[in-house]
């Protein structure tokens, strides 16, 4: 992460944490990717299993509340390619879709990602 353990919010026309390590200008481990996402391990896991994947093109998409219309199609298919990352993590036994969405949210990075969590049983909350 960035020296600051405050919101990571790109100013427009920069890139985010995630444009970078989409540029491969910071180092991840990718565990799947194609034309419209990218899933890679979060640095700081919360459960035995924890992949972010994001929108590859965020396209004013920072946090989840200002998607629009023309952001159906991205959220269709990052759905279906949690499926697929799910499967392909043997996480059969179960997992957790997560989306932190602003500051009540607990949200740190503005570039809208989803959170899968598995490979143990997980709490409550
Ligand atoms: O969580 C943002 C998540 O992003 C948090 O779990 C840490 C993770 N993170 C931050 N920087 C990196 C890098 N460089 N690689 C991998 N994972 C990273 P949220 O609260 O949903 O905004």
């Amino acid at each position: 992460m960035s020296e600051s353990h405050g919101p990571h919010i790109p100013k427009d026309g920069e890139d985010s944490i995630f444009d970078k390590i989409v540029k491969r200008e910071i180092p991840s481990t990718i565990v799947y990717e194609d034309d419209l996402v990218m899933a890679f391990r979060d640095i700081a896991p919360k459960a035995p299993t924890h992949i972010l994947f994001i929108p590859k093109n965020r396209d004013g998409l920072t946090r989840m509340f200002v998607a629009e219309e023309r952001h159906k199609a991205i959220f269709g298919h990052m759905l279906w390619a949690a499926s697929e990352i799910a499967r392909r993590e043997g996480l059969a036994e179960g997992w957790r879709l997560v989306i932190n969405d602003g500051p009540n949210g607990g949200q740190i990075v503005y570039h809208l990602h989803m959170h899968i969590l598995g490979g143990q049983k997980l709490g409550d909350f």
